[in-house]
This record gives C-alpha cells, structure tokens and sequence, in this order.
C-alpha cells in the first residue's frame, strides 16, 4: 500500500508540476520555451530542464540551478520570478540573440537508516569529498559513497542559487571573474542597499569540496558563480513572506549583470 501510495503521489506531483503547465504558454510555439524531464531523483520525483531562447548548436548559453537544498526556500522562489519576468520580457520579440537559459530544479536527498543522505552540493566530481563534506550519511554534508557520474554541460557560464547569507562566490582563476561579482554586487545593491559580500568561496563563505561550481569550472565553463540570497542570519532560511518580491527583484539585477557580461565577452 505504501508503495502504491508514493505511486499515486509522485502521479499527482507530476500531473500538477509537469511540463504541462508550459505548454499552452505562446512561446513553447515559437519554439523559445523548452521544458522536459531530464531524470529522476532518488525517490522517484521527476527532474525538469527548462530552456530558454532558441536553441542553436553553437549558441552561448548560461545554466542555471535553483533549489539543490530543499530547506533553502528563496532559490526555488527565484526560479519561478525568474522565469516569469524573462518570458515576459522576450515575449513577442525576436529573441535570435538572447542566450539560452537552462534550468534545472532538484533536491536529492536520499535517505539511508533514517538520516537525511546526500547533500548533492557535496556530489560532484571535483576533489570530491576531500574538504568540507562528510562520509557519514548523518552529517548534512554527505558526500555519498559515489561521486555524480558527470552530466553534460556546455554553457559558457554557470550559476547556481543558494540562500542565505548575501555573498557572491565566484572560481578565482580568471581575473576577470572577481570584477565581475563585484560589479553584479553593485547592481543587485542599487535597487535596496542590500549588501553583499563577494569573493572565492573557499574565503569568502568556507571551503567544501564536491559542489557543482567547482564542477562546472572543471568542465571548462569560465564563469562560475554561486549566489547566496537574503538574509545575512535575523532570518536565515525562513525569510519572511515581504521579502520574497524584493530579494527576486534584487537578485535578476545581478543575474541579468552576469549574463550580459559573459555574452559580450
Ligand atoms: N551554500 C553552499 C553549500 O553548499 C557552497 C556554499 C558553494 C559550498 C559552492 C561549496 C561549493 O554549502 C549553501 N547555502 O548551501
Ligand atoms: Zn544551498
């Protein structure tokens, strides 16, 4: 019965969320909204993939995940205001040039002898569990016993959301890269005062192997950013309701910064 019931659910879950949702929406018609089902998690929940922009076989494209850690309730957030707030923009226009954007929504948390499992944030295959990460399925920095066997990825820049504590961290090898955190930092500040602090991740937040920055600059993608949205600890995870609007507001001022620098550049 139980596995029946976690079938049902999963049905509902998918029923409810699926690529359906988008595909009444006009730009799935011209072709700049893409939506599939790219894998499923541990327990069987599907994963979703959205695109953005045409998609061409050398076009410039900017990856970009949201809610790796399901306790963080701003990144998930983000996504949807993201997603709204480009199809309304691009909406009708030629969108030749516009990049493409990759979305991909996922929280593994595998549960092994009551413990919550893996943080796939310490999964990937870069100096995977050496720093920062744990081998005990207990800790919420597990490892897992394998890392990630690679996904594809070919974007020029990778961003990915986590909350909280107002930081930009960035891969320190390119130059450039610290320029540009500090000049996205700039922006994202002009709209409320929130102040960020920016810099490599291992100073600026603490080292931790296996995350999917790391990886992305592994895989030769120049830009690699983690965000780390409101607030700075008053709130923490659970930030009010109010400031849900202001911190998507903020945030794609600084996205939007990003992107337009690795596509000219
Ligand atoms: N922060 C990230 C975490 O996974 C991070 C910080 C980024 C660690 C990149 C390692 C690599 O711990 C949150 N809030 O999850
Ligand atoms: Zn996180």
């Amino acid at each position: 019965q139980a596995a029946l019931d976690a079938q049902f659910d999963r049905k509902a879950h998918t029923i409810r969320h699926s690529c359906e949702k988008y595909n009444s929406w006009e730009m799935v018609k011209t072709q700049t909204l893409s939506c599939s089902v790219t894998g499923e998690t541990y327990e069987g929940w599907p994963m979703y993939l959205l695109k953005m922009g045409k998609s061409s076989p050398n076009k410039k494209a900017i990856f970009m995940d949201c809610g790796f850690h399901a306790g963080e309730w701003m990144s998930p957030a983000f996504y949807q205001w993201f997603v709204k707030e480009v199809t309304v923009e691009t909406y009708g226009e030629d969108t030749t040039n516009v990049s493409t954007f990759f979305f991909l929504k996922k929280s593994i948390k595998e549960t092994i002898s009551h413990c919550t499992g893996t943080d796939p944030n310490r999964n990937f295959n870069a100096d995977w569990c050496t720093l920062g990460a744990s081998k005990n399925p207990c800790d919420s920095t597990y490892c897992s016993s394998a890392p990630e066997s690679g996904r594809e990825t070919k974007a020029l820049a990778y961003l990915t959301i986590h909350s909280y504590s107002q930081k930009l961290l960035k891969i320190c090898i390119y130059p450039f890269s610290y320029r540009i955190a500090r000049a996205a930092s700039k922006q994202l500040a002009s709209l409320y005062n929130t102040k960020y602090t920016y810099g490599p991740g291992a100073r600026t937040i603490y080292p931790a192997a296996g995350g999917s920055d790391d990886w992305a600059y592994d895989q030769g993608i120049k830009y690699s950013f983690t965000f780390e949205l409101r607030d700075t600890g008053r709130y923490g995870f659970i930030l009010p309701e109010t400031q849900i609007k202001p911190t998507c507001e903020e945030t794609l001022l600084a996205v939007k910064y990003i992107a337009n620098y690795v596509l000219e550049h």
